[in-house]
């Protein structure tokens, strides 16, 4: 961290509108001291006379005098805060205006306006959190659902962290042993670990390195919704679907084949899990040339979904059109939507002889008569998320940057099995990477660690 002293921010912590309370947080070294420039108490306390954690009652008023509003201070000082500073929570009531005011009377006493998400880093820089636990704080926030909600509290209780911590000390632990011996050969008491152990340990880490990245696609889907598409020949009962899966009339539902011509994207909370739904038009020849963009554009939804559902008519006998269809949907994971059953002249058991691959993955429901939604949600479930694997505790890699860390630190650990036949000082090059690149997961880094590891180990050069 720098030498200079570090700003006391401050922000509006509670969101933008009208509540009963809201809340400004401010942090940093001279947290106490701005407190203190605003804050008037009926008893004369003040701030800095009080002694770690407490709650303190009293106004707030402007530098010049200006009583603003009567408050509840939380007092809570270093080390043991969210950030590792000084920080005063200032509770006032929940009007825009009053907050806007108590903020600019901080910053009038010498507090800075906060950068979003400083908080949070301040946290990571001050050691009260690593980075995943940083991240989830963020996820908690943005949660939608209760899946998704359950993963954030999940790596924010240290999941993650702890399985890559221990990943990671299992690897330092290896190269501090081909060290040593490489620096100091006349050591005798140190044991020599052979090429085999490197062998071994790297693909034990490597293994459970995979493992974590076999979540990352569950992680992505719970913290940005799974990807659907609803696709069919027209008049199928795609956009009935829809609405029945939102419980709303959002798209136009008519009898005539062609209705939706755009597609149509919504978000919705099935069964827990939070998905990113998209209606299309029906896939079809025509000469209409908005129709035609339409379809063009249903085509492309499907290549980029994460799950399809091919929506058939259940009242009326398959098309050859529908089995051209299957195949391009086949391409994607899918389910089959055997729709309108409740005119049903086809079944599932029927439908499962034309397209056997499909076997388990034909529901049967009726939009109109909202029959359907639950099985779906149980199959998606299942599909996606191993069915009970949400149940437990199990660590999830939840965003893109700790995947291309893990990604990155199981290719060094490939390269070192790779080259089985090298000299250790090789060997320790690539495992010196994979530690840091596990250790970037957590927003670690590795360089120091291992020296400051070799002496107290070995207690080497005294
Ligand atoms: N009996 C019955 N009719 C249904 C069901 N679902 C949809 N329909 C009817 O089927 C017709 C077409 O429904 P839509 O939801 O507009 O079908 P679509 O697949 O979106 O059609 P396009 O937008 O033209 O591609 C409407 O008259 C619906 O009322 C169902 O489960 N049972
Ligand atoms: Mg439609």
């Amino acid at each position: 961290m720098s030498q200079e002293k570090e700003k006391t921010i401050a922000a509006i912590s509670t969101p933008i509108g009208t509540g009963a309370i809201a809340v400004i947080r401010m942090t940093g070294p001279d947290a106490i001291s701005i407190a203190d420039r605003i804050f008037i108490s009926p008893h004369k306390k003040t701030v800095a006379g009080c002694p770690g954690q407490r709650t303190l009652y009293g106004w707030i008023q402007t530098v010049k005098g200006e009583r603003l509003d009567e408050v509840l201070l939380l007092v809570m000082r270093a080390p043991h805060t969210f950030t590792g500073e000084d920080t005063v929570e200032i509770n006032c009531h929940g009007g825009m205006y009053i907050c806007r005011r108590i903020l600019e009377a901080l910053l009038e006493a010498g507090a800075s306006m906060a950068e979003p998400g400083e908080f949070s880093k301040r946290a990571f820089l001050h050691g009260r959190m690593d980075l995943t636990k940083a991240e989830a704080v963020m996820d908690m926030i943005s949660a939608q659902t209760a899946y998704s909600l359950k993963a954030a509290v999940n790596q924010l209780s240290g999941g993650l962290y702890e399985k890559i911590e221990a990943l990671r000390k299992k690897l330092l632990n290896m190269i501090v042993e081909v060290e040593v011996n490489i620096d100091y050969p006349e050591y005798d008491e140190v044991p020599e670990i052979t090429d085999e152990a490197i062998q071994r340990g790297c693909r034990e880490i490597a293994d459970e390195v995979e493992t974590l990245l076999a979540t990352a696609e569950s992680g992505r889907m719970l913290r940005q919704g799974v990807k659907v598409s609803i696709v069919g020949r027209p008049n199928v009962g795609k956009s009935s679907l829809l609405n029945m899966l939102l419980r709303e009339q959002r798209a136009i539902v008519t009898s005539v084949p062609g209705t939706t011509r755009d597609t149509l994207e919504e978000t919705l909370d099935l069964g827990g899990i939070p998905v990113c739904i998209m209606d299309t038009a029906g896939i079809r020849d025509t000469k209409d040339e908005v129709e035609k963009i339409g379809v063009e554009r249903a085509l492309q939804s499907l290549e980029q979904c994460d799950l399809a559902l091919l929506v058939l008519d259940a009242s009326r006998e398959l098309l050859p059109e529908e089995k051209e269809l299957f195949e391009k949907v086949k391409a994607r994971p899918y389910l089959i939507l055997l729709n309108k059953m409740d005119e049903g002249r086809q079944s599932a058991e029927k439908l499962v002889k034309v397209f056997p691959q499909a076997e388990g993955r034909i529901l049967e429901i009726s939009a109109k008569q909202g029959y359907g939604a639950e099985a779906l949600a149980e199959r998606v479930k299942s599909l996606f998320f191993g069915g009970e694997v949400l149940m437990d505790d199990r660590p999830m890699v939840t965003n893109l940057r700790q995947k291309e860390a893990l990604i990155r630190a199981k290719e060094a650990l490939e390269r070192v099995m790779e080259q089985a036949n090298f000299e250790q000082d090789l060997l320790v090059i690539d495992m010196r990477q994979a530690c840091d690149f596990l250790g970037e997961v957590c927003g670690r880094s590795t360089q120091e660690e291992v020296v400051t590891e070799i002496f107290s180990r070995f207690c080497l050069g005294k």
